[in-house]
């Protein structure tokens, strides 16, 4: 039996396809899921995402280490944002982050009531296709897109990936924005970082002398790490593929 695979590309359409028995992948590539997968493969130990920044005050009082970005920026108040390079530290080892971003922690806890959310990013596509291939369940692809539009980066992803599925005949897919998502992927993946040249986010980043971040995001295979939320928590799924 072959299991489907969807994507949906923004989090407004989301209830469209929600299947509470379908994992969800949830894709944020600039950057919130990149920036995850970083934290897991350089030790962090859990992840509370919120959605708001009245939860993350909340937690900031209660004495937690709280990450906050709105709009690209680190918000007033927090010490640390949403770029990947800021999770590449000792001092994050074995703690307990609490994160709010603009888009990605929102779809994270939109899809929360799924059989299993996952994080996506290039950083971990080949690892995250292999573990999709194994479950025997379908799959929805959730891009966060930017504020409940589509965006280009998560889409290109989301063709990586249903492209990884599709290959094997494990899955099938009747759902035109998978296609289209593969189609967009075929066409730009010799060269991701100009193919999204005029992109909306990557100008947003750019102009906040964020290039650097970008680029790192659009690099596949960088980690193992599997982050998946257990009970509105994100913990690092155990599974060795060394
Ligand atoms: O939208 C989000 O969740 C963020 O990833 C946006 S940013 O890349 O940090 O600007």
């Amino acid at each position: 039996m072959a299991y489907n695979v969807q994507v949906c590309f923004s989090p407004a359409s989301f209830p469209l396809f929600r299947d509470d028995e379908a994992i969800v992948v949830v894709i944020d590539v600039l950057r919130a899921t990149s920036a995850i997968c970083t934290a897991f493969e350089h030790g962090v130990k859990k992840i509370i995402p919120v959605s708001t920044l009245e939860e993350a005050f909340e937690y900031k009082k209660q004495g937690f280490l709280v990450a906050a970005e709105r709009d690209g920026s680190i918000v007033e108040g927090f010490n640390l944002g949403n770029s990947p390079f800021s999770y590449m530290d000792e001092a994050i080892k074995d703690k307990t982050i609490v994160l709010t971003t603009t888009n990605g922690t929102k779809a994270i806890n939109a899809a929360k009531n799924a059989h299993k959310v996952a994080i996506g990013s290039f950083l971990n596509l080949n690892t995250l296709a292999e573990w999709l291939c194994e479950q025997e369940r379908n799959v929805i692809l959730l891009c966060a897109g930017w504020k409940d539009k589509f965006n280009m980066e998560d889409s290109l992803f989301a063709g990586a990936l249903a492209e990884q599925l599709l290959i094997t005949k494990k899955f099938t897919s009747d759902c035109d924005s998978a296609r289209a998502s593969v189609h967009l992927w075929n066409f730009a993946s010799e060269d991701l970082y100009p193919f999204l040249r005029n992109s909306s986010h990557r100008n947003r980043l750019g102009r906040l002398n964020l290039d650097k971040d970008i680029r790192y995001c659009l690099t596949p295979n960088q980690t193992f790490c599997i982050p998946v939320l257990e009970e509105g928590v994100l913990i690092k799924l155990e599974k060795d593929l060394a």
